[in-house]
């Protein structure tokens, strides 16, 4: 295929999934309990609003390149992820963390509902992914043991080791100028180990050997490092921030991100076919620089 008719190919995949996705989302929020309608409200508004929905793209795609035959028990799995994903958004958001007005083009969760109702709408999307999780085996037929796995890979991924020590980090670092190495680890953990995460999880859905399991989770938290590092390029690089830029210059941070970004591709290629893994991890450093 020519390299035209390749990116047009990729754009349809990545357009058709997302659609799913959203789709499902949608359904997720319509079962939510209608009493008391603010907080359905509210869900809705931060889950429906918008995202390039990364992770459950990433997700779906790593089950698809080990060829998986459970897309639709991987489908819950990855709006699994993209609530996590949407409570920690909002929770970052929130007046004690990183106190944003905005996010994704409009108001904040608690610029629009409130703070409590913003506390308790992140705290709804966590507990969901969890729910529907546990729904992969009476609903999907995903053998009981595959759905422990992936409760399991991502209550690690949001918890103490993961998503919430990296925020706190974040929010509270280490030390005032972080070496690069301190740098990576806060990165790690307050973004790469959802991402590792979500394409480990698609592996795991998929029913792959641990090898290849190893070698997705590896290449989701290389990508989501790199990911991170771009994100820091774009607009983040703040007084006081943990960032890479600021530890290493922004041509060496550009370096950085490039290498992460090939070593995962590298993982990839030797799981399966990468014709659209590859221009997706592509996007997440390219996207501004
Ligand atoms: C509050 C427990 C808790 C964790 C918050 C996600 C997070 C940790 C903080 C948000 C700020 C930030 C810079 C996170 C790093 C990851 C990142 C770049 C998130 C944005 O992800 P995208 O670009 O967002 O995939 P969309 O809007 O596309 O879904």
């Amino acid at each position: 295929m020519s390299s035209r008719g390749a990116e047009a190919a990729f754009q349809r995949a990545l357009a058709k999934d997302r659609s799913r996705v959203e789709e499902q989302l949608g359904r997720l929020i319509e079962e939510l309990p209608a009493d008391p309608p603010v907080l359905k409200e509210a869900a809705g508004y931060c889950l429906l609003g918008g995202g390039k929905r990364l992770r459950p793209i990433l997700c779906l795609w790593t089950h698809d390149l080990l060829g998986g035959a459970r897309r639709d028990a991987c489908l819950d799995a990855a709006c699994a992820l993209e609530c996590i994903h949407n409570y920690s958004l909002i929770h970052d958001d929130l007046p004690c963390m990183d106190n944003d007005d905005v996010r994704r083009g409009k108001a904040t969760c608690h610029r629009r509902f409130g703070e409590a109702t913003a506390v308790l709408t992140g705290d709804l999307l966590l507990t969901l992914s969890f729910a529907v999780l546990a729904q992969l085996s009476p609903h999907r037929g995903v053998e009981a043991a595959t759905s422990l796995e992936v409760i399991s890979i991502l209550a690690r991924a949001a918890g103490g080791d993961g998503l919430i020590a990296g925020q706190f980090w974040d929010l509270d670092p280490p030390a005032s100028q972080p070496p690069p190495a301190l740098v990576e680890k806060v990165h790690t953990a307050k973004t790469a180990r959802l991402i590792g995460a979500s394409m480990e999880v698609g592996a795991v859905v998929a029913g792959a050997s641990e090898q290849a399991r190893r070698q997705a989770a590896r290449a989701g938290l290389l990508a989501g490092r790199a990911f991170q590092i771009a994100d820091d390029l774009i607009d983040r690089d703040e007084e006081g921030t943990i960032s890479y830029p600021r530890a290493v210059g922004c041509d060496r941070a550009r370096q950085r991100a490039e290498e992460l970004i090939e070593e995962a591709k590298e993982l990839v290629a030797g799981m399966g076919d990468p014709v659209l893994l590859h221009p997706l991890l592509d996007l997440m450093v390219h996207r501004e620089y």
